[in-house]
């Protein structure tokens, strides 16, 4: 996250962390949001390997502040029972459209998350409800703080960014026929904020009535924090029957 501030996970505890194990032991992934007990929602493009991704090589953390420290008070640490990458993820016209992904997790004594502090579900959005342009919203993320650093950002950084209408975001200036339907654009009006590399996967949550809903996943952007180039993200609310479907569950909200 760029231009955003120090986080703590009981400020955004449907923050989950994904990492996945190496030859050179377990490197940080992507964010992700849990979003029922048993379901972590992320990005297909986190899984490069696609459906051939070794499911046993991830794990899961939500509840959990650092990524190189671990925080026992705190954290509860998941294996990956199965992975839905969406059927129409697609990267030909190097946009990542339909850029969503869910990990179902359990525990090495097979629970799923519990409820504390600094670990609770988010709720998604219904089917196609979309908010008014300029709706201030929050990503969070352990990705660079900056576009031209090499390394994340060691703790949760969160940033607040507005909507932006999809006419602009498709338009000449930023990103024409890139921006698909299944995508929403956000940014903060002088560019200082954004979602950057390490954080795909993670959340964009806006708060509607004092509820706080995941209407975006962190997916791409030229750059960070460029003029005229939003952070895009995948447009949740258009995945709600997706998301049914694939977890079983019978509401989301
Ligand atoms: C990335 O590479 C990435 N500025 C994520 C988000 C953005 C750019 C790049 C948005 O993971």
């Amino acid at each position: 996250v760029v231009g955003g501030a120090l986080s703590a996970v009981e400020r955004h505890p449907w923050m989950a962390a994904v990492f996945s194990r190496s030859a050179r032991g377990r490197a940080f992934t992507c964010g992700g949001s849990l979003i029922s007990p048993c379901w972590v929602l992320t990005a297909a493009h986190c899984f490069p390997d696609g459906t051939k991704t070794s499911i046993h090589k991830l794990s899961v953390f939500v509840g959990r502040n650092a990524i190189n420290e671990t925080d026992a008070q705190r954290e509860q640490e998941f294996r990956v029972s199965e992975l839905f990458i969406h059927e129409h993820f697609d990267n030909t016209d190097g946009n990542y459209n339909h850029d969503i992904a869910l990990l179902k997790i359990r525990s090495p004594d097979g629970r799923c998350a519990k409820e504390s502090s600094s670990v609770k579900t988010v709720c998604i959005p219904e089917a196609h409800q979309s908010l008014s342009v300029g709706t201030s919203c929050e990503v969070t993320g352990y990705g660079r703080e900056q576009e031209g650093l090499w390394y994340y950002s060691q703790y949760l950084r969160e940033a607040k960014v507005n909507l932006l209408s999809q006419d602009v975001c498709s338009s000449k200036a930023y990103y024409g026929n890139m921006i698909t339907d299944n995508m929403l654009c956000a940014g903060s009006p002088d560019w200082s904020a954004d979602a950057c590399k390490g954080d795909s996967g993670g959340p964009l949550v806006c708060r509607v009535r004092d509820r706080v809903f995941l209407f975006g996943v962190v997916s791409w952007g030229e750059g960070c924090s460029r003029q005229f180039r939003p952070g895009v993200y995948t447009k949740v609310s258009n995945y709600y029957n997706w998301i049914l479907e694939k977890t079983g569950l019978s509401s989301l909200s």
